[in-house]
């Protein structure tokens, strides 16, 4: 006998909104009755509205494996039958890194995916969980489809599941069949979680140069108990042979182990600890979904994720896929540092400049006009897959190192900055402030900076001048697809570009508003690229954008409670 499809009624929830990346909402909001089955009905109708034959359409389900993905992969391969859809490829156990399922939906020529993560959000059952649509380039949702996806969760009145289903073991590789309405059947093949992303980054590196280079160092890579565990274990100590005790904390936990899963000075400081302390040579952590990633040297050297984009973007004909199909381009979100630049200034290539969320990068990429993208909040990508890709990132600056072996990381860093000038730069979170005065401080800049009403000089107390050049509210405009987006960041520019103040509210908290305030200054004298203090250039800007913005007096805070 097989099961039945069954209409189930429901009404719209308010705010199923995606935000810089899908839907991000306290497991508690996730539980209520019908809130995840709208969402993907939602998503479904979306994205299922010009397929002609179901039965064809092929669509990858995979996450982090955080608190309520068990719950939620059976739900969705029910609503998916229910749906008509075809062929689900399932990661084992649910556990599949958001670039490997980037890397699979292309593999496959999937019609899409559905990811199941809130990334860096803390899980478990007092924290959040989240789901993501991505397209059949791999790649996060466009606006377009997001805001389609949302308009149609608020007029929502049915959504379809089976009614009765064995529950689908997961765990257990190889195809499933499920059976229902008499003919109905859709298959369900679950897949390892690492195998196809392996196999593609195999076709990246040379596997062979990296395990030579990896036996001669001492490595400590931390997967914070996310999902990056299974592909440190398999990729960076099995194939390329690093000792044990490189890899820390891999086994994936529904709740992080209680952590917070950012690869941040903050959140990942035990292995800033343990590199300050220890004798390894590099050091590297990611986010709860494998897509970020931090790197650091030996003693702890810290490189910010924008000087890592320009490090690789500097070096990436070193990397075999690079050098057989040249370097195309690079592009940065806005408040990413300039050093990208920098770099494209020398080798005469664009670099282009978007807003904040992978999404932006999909068409350049798609459309071969960038090779390279990165975010400063820790995320490095390329055109290899359509989602930023944090062991990608890990084996890029591996692979460059060993073409230079008598470097370290830190020598390698400063090289650079010897020979492109340097981007000082530094990022204040305020976390989880009061949402309507967050608003409040941002309406009431952004007034003063299109009324013109910024000061046109402003000194600070440590005997800096800063002359305002330029003041804006950051809107892009897709050279490709020519879509716009507005009101992605406020701009303040001083001293012929030299250093800028950049302010956001985060799109990807689930309580509260973040605000994020981006704080750079170009050096392009080699000698204090090199031997600057940090401190030094940053502390007096960081003054000058709270006065400008009275951050403090609209938040109540007095010091942000993240600084990267
Ligand atoms: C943050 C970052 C952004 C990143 C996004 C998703 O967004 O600033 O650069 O793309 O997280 O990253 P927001 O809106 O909070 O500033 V992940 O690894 O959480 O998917
Ligand atoms: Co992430």
């Amino acid at each position: 006998m097989t099961t039945m499809i069954k209409i189930v009624k429901t009404k719209p929830f308010d705010g199923q909104k995606p935000g810089t990346s899908g839907l991000r909402k306290p497991v508690k909001t996730f539980e209520h009755p019908g809130y995840l089955e709208n969402f993907i009905q939602s998503i479904l109708d979306v994205s299922l509205a010009d397929v002609k034959d179901r039965k064809t359409v092929q669509l990858v389900i995979g996450g982090d494996g955080r608190y309520y993905s068990s719950h939620a992969i059976q739900t969705i391969i029910s609503m998916c039958a229910a749906n008509e859809v075809g062929h689900l490829i399932v990661a084992q156990n649910g556990i599949m890194s958001t670039p490997a399922i980037s890397a699979v939906i292309r593999t496959r020529n999937a019609h899409g995916g559905i990811i199941l993560t809130a990334s860096h959000n803390p899980g478990g059952p007092h924290g959040d969980f989240g789901v993501k649509y991505n397209c059949s380039n791999g790649g996060p949702a466009p606006d377009q489809i997001t805001d389609a996806i949302y308009a149609r969760s608020k007029e929502i009145h049915r959504y379809k599941c089976l009614e009765s289903m064995p529950v689908v073991n997961v765990s257990q590789l190889g195809q499933h069949i499920i059976k229902y309405s008499g003919d109905g059947e859709m298959m369900v093949e679950v897949v390892d979680s690492v195998d196809m992303y392996l196999e593609l980054l195999k076709r990246i590196f040379d596997f062979e140069l990296l395990r030579r280079f990896v036996s001669t160092k001492r490595l400590r890579i931390d997967a914070m108990n996310g999902v990056m565990g299974p592909y440190v274990c398999r990729i960076i100590v099995q194939e390329l042979g690093a000792n044990a005790d490189a890899a820390v904390r891999c086994k994936p936990l529904p709740d992080f182990g209680g952590h917070h899963p950012d690869p941040n000075l903050t959140y990942a400081a035990d292995l800033v600890d343990q590199m300050r302390n220890g004798d390894f040579d590099f050091g590297a952590a990611f986010d709860g979904d494998g897509d970020r990633n931090m790197i650091l040297g030996a003693k702890g050297f810290f490189v910010t994720p924008s000087d890592s984009l320009a490090v690789l973007g500097e070096n990436l004909e070193q990397i075999p896929y690079f050098r057989g199909r040249g370097v195309k381009g690079y592009a940065r979100s806005m408040p990413t540092s300039r050093a990208i630049d920098l770099v494209a200034m020398k080798t005469g290539l664009k670099c282009y400049e978007t807003p904040t969320g992978w999404k932006y990068f999909g068409s350049l990429l798609d459309a071969g006009m960038v090779s390279i993208c990165g975010e400063e909040s820790f995320g490095t990508g390329s055109d290899h897959i359509r989602e930023k890709d944090g062991l990608w990132a890990v084996l890029a600056w591996l692979s460059i190192w060993a073409t230079m072996p008598d470097h370290s990381v830190e020598s390698i860093v400063r090289q650079h900055w010897r020979q492109f000038g340097r981007c000082y730069y530094s990022r204040y979170d305020y976390e989880n402030c009061d949402v309507e005065s967050c608003e409040r401080m941002m309406a009431t800049l952004d007034h003063k900076i299109a009324a013109n009403q910024l000061p046109k000089t402003i000194n600070s107390d440590d005997g800096k001048t800063y002359h305002v050049d330029k003041a804006y509210n950051f809107g892009y405009t897709d050279p490709v697809s020519g879509e716009q987006t507005c009101n992605q960041g406020l701009v303040i520019q001083f001293n012929d570009g030299l250093c800028r103040i950049m302010f956001r509210l985060s799109g990807t908290g689930s309580t509260g508003a973040t605000v994020r305030l981006y704080l750079e200054q170009m050096e392009m004298d080699s000698e204090k690229a090199v031997s600057g203090c940090l401190e030094d250039y940053i502390r007096p800007l960081a003054k000058v954008a709270l006065e400008i913005s009275k951050l403090q007096e609209f938040t109540g805070r007095d010091r942000p409670t993240v600084i990267t």
